[in-house]
């Protein structure tokens, strides 16, 4: 068995126990993460569970993470260096809406460019638990029960036709640009935004559309993390067919300068984020 899968293997083996122990978490931590959020009980329960099993696994040289300030291993071993968000948007508990896990494996130190990436997958804890999985050019959709996985949906592209559109952060904030091109996607495709990223993408996974965290006047950066959010879901969206983008170009193609980098991410079917990116050089 590759060390790819034993990887894969244990973030779905992982997933159950994550889920079962949501319920007695939802409180919040005196501490907060290194992007200055605030740390539910779950967020670190899930940390330490991934961290410890997937830094077991020979072949795995570091684990780092949104909940970690800094990376866990050894940057020097051979082996892939992985980056973990433990639970994105953790903030859904109180409310009972979805969320998840999401991985990146880089084959190369971290911070690492999206082009290091050799594999990337988020666990979606929503009315089932499903694990979407991309290696190369091949996205596979699995139910995860008992911990085991089991392909659902194989060779997944996004649908030609977009139905769905979810766009974060609070629409003062929004650029001028952006704004103007949220007006037109409003006119054309149904909203679904649900505060977990994941939840979001696999929306547009399912139905085609397109899925942004854009930058913002206060902060142009945006809030998603590059290495942790940006990369993973970009490299998944991008073997199904699709484009990603931090506004000029792909966002595999960002430079990374820092472990908890923020980048603005857009993500979809090709023509939406064509379109987006001269909406935002005009
Ligand atoms: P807002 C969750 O906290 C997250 O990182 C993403 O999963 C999600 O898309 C976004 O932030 C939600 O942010 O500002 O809508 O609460």
């Amino acid at each position: 068995m590759s060390t790819l899968t034993r990887i894969i293997d244990t973030v779905a083996a992982t997933a159950p126990d994550i889920r079962a122990g949501l319920t007695g978490r939802r409180t919040y931590e005196a501490e907060e993460n290194p992007s200055g959020e605030a740390q539910l009980a779950a967020d670190l329960y899930a940390d330490d569970l991934l961290s410890e099993r997937l830094l077991a696994l020979d072949g795995v040289a570091t684990y780092a993470s949104e909940e970690r300030d800094d990376i866990d291993g050894n940057p020097d071993a051979d082996g892939y260096h992985l980056a973990c968000d433990p639970l994105d948007g953790s903030s859904n508990l109180k409310s009972n809406n979805t969320m998840g896990t999401i991985l990146g494996v880089y084959d190369a130190p971290l911070p690492a460019s999206g082009h290091d990436l050799v594999a990337a997958a988020y666990v979606l804890f929503g009315p089932i638990t499903t694990m979407i999985v991309a290696e190369g050019d091949s996205v596979t959709e699995y139910v995860i029960e008992d911990g085991d996985k089991r392909a659902v949906r194989e060779d997944i592209t996004l649908p030609p036709e977009p139905v769905t559109y979810g766009f974060g952060g609070r629409v003062p904030e929004w650029t001028p640009a952006f704004t103007e091109f949220a007006r037109e996607i409003e006119q054309e495709l149904k909203l679904r935004y649900g505060g977990a990223m994941i939840g979001d993408v696999n929306q547009v996974l399912t139905y085609g559309g397109i899925f942004a965290y854009p930058g913002l006047q206060s902060r142009p950066e945006g809030k998603l993390r590059l290495q942790f959010e940006g990369n993973p879901i970009a490299y998944i969206v991008e073997a199904a067919g699709g484009r990603s983008s931090d506004g000029t170009g792909s966002l595999l193609s960002v430079e990374a300068t820092g472990l908890h980098q923020r980048v603005p991410v857009h993500v979809g079917n090709s023509r939406l984020i064509d379109r987006l990116e001269a909406a935002l050089a005009d």
